[in-house]
């Protein structure tokens, strides 16, 4: 729906005639020259006589919004601009340009990335006719912070950058003017062409003498990672090659690097996010990175000089709205209230559930910081199943063991094994009986970040047996 804009100025283009204030429906008297061919619409409340410079600028942040009499079909069609009624010419969209229907959104995202470059180009007082090169590399800039792919391919295209993975590389790598979101889409992006470029961009870090939290620090803050775990996994692994490769004596292995890096990355989250109330201490850092090095510990003052890093400094993240790994690691997948039967004795007790990380946990009360129990995720199944004595019920049994790999605190607080064949739940309802099960099956099948780190994990168990 159109709707006609107040506008407090306006002139026309053809006679440079012009009048203060107009109406919410935009109704116009003639301009001098009668014809009022054009008609420049301004927006805000200034009333200052419209300049030429102010004229520009005003037709770059709003364009143009023609005015056709009855010979407007002899008039050349422009898609960007709005051919309204007589009697209404300012129609715009939601407070933004309107377009003639056939003009797709893409076309008017580059059309404004132009002219937002025109106007910085304006601002800085770069003139466009004198430095076009300058003018076009501010409109890729744009552009590829828009669409990445289309901002490469205009630079690519006015000779600005050459269309090799070393000089997009460098580029990205300088970031002039660029969103780092938009980097690390380019970055992640699965094809050939784009894991060049990601390799280039890597080999453009230096980490040399740096210990791996100062690295990890600098490549974190180039780009923004994206959320996706593939992608985070390839780009991750590419930091651990260059670490590994211009610090060879610190890890036996560039997966130890990979995995310690992520530890870092908890770590940070567990630290920093206030949302997190337990803070993971050194001894648990320590413990947690047990083994990593091809079946050895590595050096406990390393692991401490990681812990006190990010301890005294948290990471910068890009756009502080990087919060992609601690949603990913501290946001429960879901959490709510299930009856349980017992394994041993099947009595029912009512306990708090909280999904997360391709674990189940239970609590006797929301805010226990202990869970009664544990059942990881791994090799079993769920499924509904019907039971005389509760409604909405489903269970978790497993696939290859006659016993539910589980831990549990017992009556003494002492941690024990778990000893179920099956865990059988009821929901309050048939709705949350179903969402359990789907988040349920989501996490069992598809955690990629469980993936991605148990297969650097087992290459680490396997050259430490060889
Ligand atoms: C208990 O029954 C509770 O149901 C326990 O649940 C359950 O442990 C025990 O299973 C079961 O015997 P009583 O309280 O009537 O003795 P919770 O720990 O949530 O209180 P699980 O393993 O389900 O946690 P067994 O397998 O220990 O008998």
């Amino acid at each position: 729906m159109y709707r006609v804009w107040a506008w407090r100025a306006v002139q026309c283009v053809t006679c440079s005639w012009w009048a203060e204030e107009g109406g919410e429906d935009g109704q116009l008297q003639g301009c001098d020259c009668g014809w009022a061919r054009a008609w420049l619409c301004v927006k805000g409340t200034s009333t200052r006589p419209l300049s030429h410079s102010w004229h520009h600028e005003s037709r770059l942040e709003l364009g143009i919004h023609e005015h056709l009499p009855d010979d407007h079909a002899h008039q050349p069609h422009h898609p960007h601009l709005d051919y309204g009624q007589h009697d209404a010419p300012f129609k715009i969209q939601d407070g933004g340009l309107s377009s003639s229907s056939s003009t797709s959104l893409k076309t008017l995202k580059d059309e404004m990335a132009e002219v937002t470059a025109e106007m910085e180009a304006l601002d800085t007082g770069e003139d466009s006719k004198s430095n076009p090169k300058s003018k076009q590399m501010s409109i890729g800039r744009k552009k590829f912070n828009m669409d990445p792919k289309k901002g490469i391919e205009y630079l690519i295209d006015h000779g600005l950058l050459k269309n090799t993975p070393e000089d997009i590389a460098q580029f990205l790598h300088k970031g002039e003017g660029l969103n780092k979101t938009a980097i690390g889409d380019y970055l992640g992006e699965r094809n050939d062409f784009n894991q060049s470029v990601l390799d280039a961009f890597v080999c453009l870090h230096d980490f040399t003498d740096l210990i791996l939290v100062q690295a990890l620090r600098q490549f974190l803050w180039s780009f923004r990672l994206p959320g996706e775990a593939q992608k985070i996994d390839r780009m991750m692994e590419r930091f651990a090659h260059r670490y590994c490769e211009l610090n060879p004596a610190i890890f036996k292995n560039p997966d130890t690097c990979f995995v310690l890096s992520f530890a870092i990355i908890m770590l940070n989250t567990s630290l920093h996010n206030p949302a997190v109330k337990d803070k993971q201490t050194i001894e648990q850092f320590i413990a947690m990175n047990r083994g990593i090095d091809n079946g050895d510990d590595l050096p406990r003052e390393l692991l401490e000089s990681l812990y006190e890093s990010i301890k005294t400094e948290p990471f910068k993240i890009p756009e502080d709205d990087g919060n992609d790994l601690m949603h990913t690691f501290f946001n429960p997948d879901r959490e709510g209230w299930l009856m349980k039967q017992g394994g041993r004795y099947k009595s029912w007790k009512r306990r708090w559930f909280i999904l997360n990380d391709n674990c189940l946990y239970y609590f006797e009360y929301t805010t226990d910081k202990e869970p009664r129990g544990i059942i990881p995720l791994e090799n079993i199944e769920v499924r509904e199943v019907q039971d005389r004595n509760k409604p909405n019920c489903f269970e978790l049994y497993a696939t290859s063991t006659d016993f539910i790999k589980a831990c549990k605190t017992d009556s003494e607080g002492k941690v024990v094994e778990g000893k179920h064949t099956v865990y059988r739940m009821s929901a309050a309802t048939p709705e949350e009986k179903e969402e359990w099960i789907k988040c349920i099956r989501q996490s069992i099948s598809h955690n990629p970040f469980y993936d991605m780190l148990a297969k650097r994990k087992k290459n680490i168990q396997k050259n430490s047996s060889r």
